[in-house]
């Protein structure tokens, strides 16, 4: 049987072996979320970038830029980090390159592995069908924040491996504790993560509409998936 391993922050990935597995790369609030929103909204593909630079040379050729650091939309880019952004044919048909704090280190981090895929509340069924599918050993990367743990990126695990748990195992706790943390909190995820470090972070900026909208379960049926340097 194929094994589901979660990793709490990119800063532990040194403790992983990703060659031969898929990676699930998750940052709820808000940068995977946005990308899937992106895809959903007919974004064409996805150049995630760790650097504000590197994503402004992406500028100029066709392609939107987009950037974020610390909650606020760097200034000189096309686009910030809200979902909301990503709509009404504001991407459609468009080539995006990202940097956000944490969720662009974690894919561009995981890029060891034998596949890496884009996962968020809004896909999460779409993303359990294929690994299932797939039936390679997974590690949820959370993007975390600077280096540490988060609740909302290990309450995705947990939705993921309450899918999966048929027909993966685990011998992680990090797995367990995600599964055991989302059964507590799946009846109401927007208030159990009311007082998390994120959320309060976000409205403190006066970020409400992005937190309830980025925990909706199965909205989007896109699956963005890692293909040499983008996501297509
Ligand atoms: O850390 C990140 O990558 C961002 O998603 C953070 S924020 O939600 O845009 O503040």
């Amino acid at each position: 049987m194929a094994s589901i391993d979660v990793c709490y922050s990119p800063e532990l990935l040194h403790l992983y072996d990703l060659k031969g597995k898929a990676v699930v790369a998750v940052d709820i609030l808000r940068a995977t979320s946005t990308m899937v929103t992106a895809f959903a909204h007919g974004a064409r593909d996805i150049f995630p970038v760790m650097e504000l630079e590197e994503c402004r040379a992406f500028s100029g050729g066709g392609c939107l830029t987009a950037a974020e650091r610390n909650g606020i939309k760097a200034e000189g880019f096309d686009l910030g980090n809200s979902p909301f952004s990503y709509m009404n044919g504001a991407v459609d048909g468009r080539s995006i390159a990202i940097t956000t704090t944490n969720g662009t280190r974690a894919i561009r981090l995981s890029e060891a592995a034998e596949e890496v895929i884009v996962g968020a509340f809004l896909n999460l069924k779409t993303v359990a069908r294929h690994l299932s599918e797939l039936q390679l050993d997974v590690v949820v990367v959370c993007a975390g924040w600077k280096g540490q743990f988060n609740l909302e990126d290990t309450l995705f695990a947990g939705a993921l491996v309450d899918c999966l748990q048929q027909d993966f195992t685990s011998e992680n706790d990090a797995t367990l504790a995600s599964l055991h943390l989302y059964q507590a909190a799946k009846t109401d995820v927007f208030n159990f993560l009311r007082q998390s470090s994120h959320v309060r972070r976000l409205e403190n900026l006066g970020i409400h509409e992005d937190v309830q909208f980025c925990l909706q379960h199965n909205l989007y049926e896109v699956l963005p998936v890692w293909r040499q340097d983008r996501l297509i």
